[in-house]
């Protein structure tokens, strides 16, 4: 599969402009004047979607360049610190973007990795460097908004600046203009415009007009050094970095666990998954390439297929949803009234057990399936689909408050999952503990209406025994 996208790579299209490129997947930032006459080039800054093929942002740039027959080039700027991300997440990430580099290198695409925050490095790039036009990537999370809210403010007023949605297979804010109550309401939207946007991507190809000033070399090591980031959470070894290893980790799925995803995707003891969330987080791997594989595979494993679409899909663009039409996607009073209400009735019920944060990061529960998820994740970066909800589930039954459930259940899973820091992240925390996209169930002790979940009901579904038995610290 990497060969074959390789392969496509590779390959001298007629021209990018022959393609149908669909204009929706495109929104303006800010209008600038058309691309002027002297312009020297286009830039793509790329931020949530970190690979160089099956990317409709970088593709977006290359069409605009190719059009005007200017150089294109491509910048990262790489922030000294994001949210609780740690060196086990910056390595990994670093790594996926020194093969970007050398992909665009071979495209003659100058890669520039700018040291800072996009606000005080990509103004004085484009302006320096007489660059005609900004095109960016999209991802609904408060943080990175602000930074292109930052450039939009900074750039010169002439310079037009456009924004991609190249995470989601359907834009973000085609799929729907509001809030959507769950996958229900959201599903019949997203299935509609499949047919539309679930479609073959170009190949990104070797740019024709090279650019006069090449990129600076890049000191990988300086990188390193430039961040902030606490070096205790250690990086992973089972999770190769970069979009080649994430197609090799695709093309297993599909080969080995795709058959019996429909069947075992909630056992921990079973390997039914397709472990693919590191990469799509960094945007290594097209969640949309993911699809384009794995539905090939229909008539032959049809529940797997379609439950996977239901996960990657659905799930995934329904979180994107979520995060970029409520700005309290990581608080409590994001949640719908029927569970804050809910919450509150229940907020000084007696707790069984009460856990600080140093209990819960050690995993020193008296609930040993509970500190083996913990120590999957410490230990591995990425604890399993299933378990995260019963995790952080039992947070909030062992904590002072849905507040402080939240914030230690976000603390957490943005410390230690590879793939935390995303929407996907802070929609299964915020369903767990506030019910968003769920409805409400019998009324009980602490939860409430939300909904329950506890250890008979895992023992009922999976060996419990075997999976602690993997993470026993003795
Ligand atoms: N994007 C950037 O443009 N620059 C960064 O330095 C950067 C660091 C980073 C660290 C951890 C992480 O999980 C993501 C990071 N991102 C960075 C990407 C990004 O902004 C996110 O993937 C999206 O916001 C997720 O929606």
């Amino acid at each position: 599969l990497g060969e074959a996208v390789r392969q496509a790579r590779l390959q001298v299209a007629p021209s990018v402009q022959d393609f149908k490129y669909n204009k929706k997947r495109v929104r303006l930032v800010s209008q600038g004047s058309d691309l002027k006459d002297a312009a020297q080039g286009v830039v793509y800054w790329m931020s949530r979607d970190q690979r160089v093929q099956d990317n409709w942002a970088f593709l977006y740039a290359q069409r605009l360049a190719l059009k005007q027959q200017l150089p294109l080039h491509v910048c990262f700027c790489l922030v000294p610190k994001f949210l609780e991300a740690t060196i086990r997440h910056f390595g990994f990430m670093l790594k996926g973007l020194q093969e970007v580099a050398e992909e665009c290198q071979e495209l003659d695409i100058p890669f520039h990795l700018l040291i800072g925050f996009a606000k005080d490095v990509l103004p004085a790039f484009v302006t320096g460097r007489g660059l005609g036009g900004v095109v960016t990537d999209f991802s609904p999370l408060r943080v990175p908004m602000q930074w292109v809210e930052d450039v939009k403010e900074r750039l010169p007023g002439d310079v037009p600046f456009v924004q991609v949605d190249a995470h989601n297979i359907v834009p973000c804010w085609v799929a729907s203009d509001k809030q959507e109550y769950g996958a229900r309401t959201i599903r019949r939207k997203i299935h509609d415009q499949l047919s539309e946007f679930l479609t073959e991507f170009p190949p990104l190809i070797k740019h024709p007009y090279p650019s006069t000033a090449p990129a600076e070399p890049i000191d990988w090591n300086a990188c390193r050094a430039s961040l902030q980031v606490d070096c205790s959470v250690k990086e992973v070894t089972w999770a190769t970095p970069g979009t080649a290893a994430g197609l090799a980790v695709l093309e297993s799925f599909i080969g080995e666990r795709l058959k019996s995803f429909g069947t075992d995707r909630n056992n921990p003891n079973r390997a039914a998954l397709s472990n693919l969330s590191p990469w799509f987080h960094f945007g290594q791997v097209s969640v949309q390439r993911a699809i384009l594989e794995v539905q090939k595979y229909r008539s032959k494993y049809k529940e797997s297929v379609d439950g996977f679409i239901e996960e990657a899909v659905i799930r995934r663009e329904l979180a994107d949803n979520f995060c970029y039409y409520n700005r309290n996607y990581d608080k409590v009073e994001g949640a719908y009234d029927w569970a804050k209400t809910s919450l509150k009735l229940h907020a000084q019920d007696k707790r069984s057990h009460l856990y600080e944060l140093k209990q819960l990061e050690e995993g020193k529960t008296h609930d040993p399936l509970w500190n083996a998820a913990q120590l999957q994740m410490v230990h591995e970066g990425k604890m399993h689909g299933f378990l995260r909800m019963y995790w952080a589930k039992k947070i909030l039954e062992w904590t002072r408050s849905p507040e402080e459930a939240l914030e230690f259940t976000i603390y957490l899973n943005d410390r230690y999952e590879l793939d935390g820091r995303d929407p996907s992240g802070y929609v299964g925390c915020m369903w767990s503990i506030c019910g968003i996209h769920d409805q409400g169930w019998a009324e009980r002790a602490v939860f409430g209406k939300i909904r329950y979940m506890n250890y008979a009901g895992c023992k009922r579904k999976f060996d419990v025994g075997q999976f602690e038995r993997r993470y026993d610290p003795r």
